[in-house]
């Protein structure tokens, strides 16, 4: 019957919470929305339809739609102190796409990271990139540092001349070095592009890196990983001409989207305007987080890429667990002992089935109020887990005692409200 299909669906929603409130969730690529964010995903926006730029609307309706839109275009602009911003893609590679609507016809040639080395997958031959038609040539790579080798890259970019040079991982341990390639982009003239999903939050927070500042032109994003928005997406722009301004927008709708889910959007602006005031505390400590995670497994014997280099700048790490079964067990022992995590492909891997790495985040638990003394306990709750093979219901046992002591959210106007559960519009 409909009625207990419908329940059958809203009892496992149900469950799902339930059990993420136990878990240490690890995933590098999401986060935990703020009460006040989260509440616009129940408002009447998202019943709404949108099309179009505010004050020139296909629809009625939008008045206030309209200023809420802007208001998140003004906010996006202060945070990331860009020309330019579009808050309407609905996704990271929504986002992407709108991109290459704007900027990149079939047989143009971009230059990318390999999804070997952690490139999104929209970025590959199969992936948007290829189904636009580019032709797609990626950088080399150092593996010792986990980044791009800069005179090898310099004599790519020399040699292909590319239309765009785009950056971004999705396993982002060190920032690109721009700064090294400033010279070689004016001197090739092309359009340079960062697509910053993984990390926009920690470069909100003044983190990682400044891509606006050190060359970039567009960043493209998601806005649910560091940045602990709503599953959404957004472009900054700077020096951007009227008529690139134009093209992204014109890429955005009609070209990827028709309306640009409102409700998401409105939730996006409250995030943004709680970034402005807690970014730059949050983002500072969940890099800490991340460095105290690497170091403590480390310490271990659990191996960390690149130790001498501190491990990571960013929120993440990569974990080497070959020794331990491989990727694929590991995180499904990990999972069985509540601790949420995927299994990554390290640079040596040729099988993203049977990966040899760990991808690790400490941006969720960070915004639960996590420290560095915290992390050094989930990394010996991992250690039992992936080197001592301890039972992991066991280990599960301690991993939500822990949690219990992290279940209201920071760094946000809400602070410590319970970070799990219904959020309704009242007045
Ligand atoms: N696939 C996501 C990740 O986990 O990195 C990015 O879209």
């Amino acid at each position: 019957m409909a009625a207990e299909d419908a329940k059958f669906i809203r009892d496992k929603v149900m469950a799902h919470n339930k059990w993420f409130e136990e878990c240490i969730p690890m995933i590098a690529s999401e986060n935990l929305m703020s009460p006040l964010a989260k509440e616009m995903l129940i408002s009447d926006f998202a019943d709404r339809y949108a099309e179009g730029l505010p004050g020139k609307r296909y629809y009625q309706g939008n008045i206030y739609v309209d200023q809420v839109e802007l208001k998140a275009i003004e906010l996006a602009k202060k945070v990331f102190k860009a020309d330019f911003a579009d808050v309407r893609p609905i996704s990271g590679t929504v986002a992407n796409m709108a991109v290459l609507f704007a900027f990149a016809n079939p047989g143009d040639t971009i230059t990318t990271c390999a999804l070997a080395q952690g490139a999104h997958i929209s970025t590959c031959e199969f992936g948007a990139f290829g189904q636009r038609g580019v032709n797609s040539v990626n950088y080399p790579f150092n593996v010792e540092d986990m980044n791009l080798d800069v005179d090898g890259t310099i004599k790519l970019l020399k040699q292909v001349k590319p239309k765009i040079a785009q950056f971004g991982l999705s396993v982002f341990l060190f920032p690109p070095p721009l700064k090294e390639l400033q010279d070689t982009f004016n001197e090739v003239g092309c359009l340079v592009w960062e697509d910053c999903a993984h990390v926009l939050g920690l470069v909100a927070g003044g983190q990682f890196h400044d891509p606006l500042r050190e060359g970039v032109n567009i960043v493209s994003s998601s806005t649910h990983k560091t940045f602990p928005g709503p599953n959404h997406g957004m472009i900054l722009g700077q020096n951007l001409t009227d008529e690139q301004e134009k093209k992204v927008q014109k890429a955005v709708f009609p070209g990827v989207t028709s309306s640009h889910h409102l409700h998401a959007m409105a939730a996006l602006g409250i995030t943004l305007a709680e970034m402005d005031v807690f970014g730059k505390e949050y983002a500072a400590q969940a890099c800490k987080n991340a460095r105290a995670l690497g170091e403590a497994l480390y310490e271990l014997g659990v191996p960390v890429l690149c130790p001498d280099l501190g491990f990571t700048r960013s929120h993440a790490i990569a974990v080497d667990v070959s020794q331990f079964g491989g990727g694929k067990d590991c995180a499904q022992l990990l999972e069985d002992a509540n601790i949420i995590c995927n299994k990554n492909m390290l640079p040596s891997d040729t099988s993203s089935v049977r990966p040899s790495g760990l991808r690790l985040g400490s941006q969720e638990m960070t915004r639960l109020g996590m420290k560095e003394s915290e992390m050094k306990e989930v990394a010996s709750l991992i250690a039992r887990v992936v080197k001592k093979k301890e039972d992991p219901k066991k280990v599960k046992e301690d991993v939500k005692e822990l949690k219990k002591q992290f279940a209201t959210i920071q760094y946000c106007f809400n602070a410590g409200e319970p970070a799990y559960g219904y959020h309704r519009l009242v007045e």
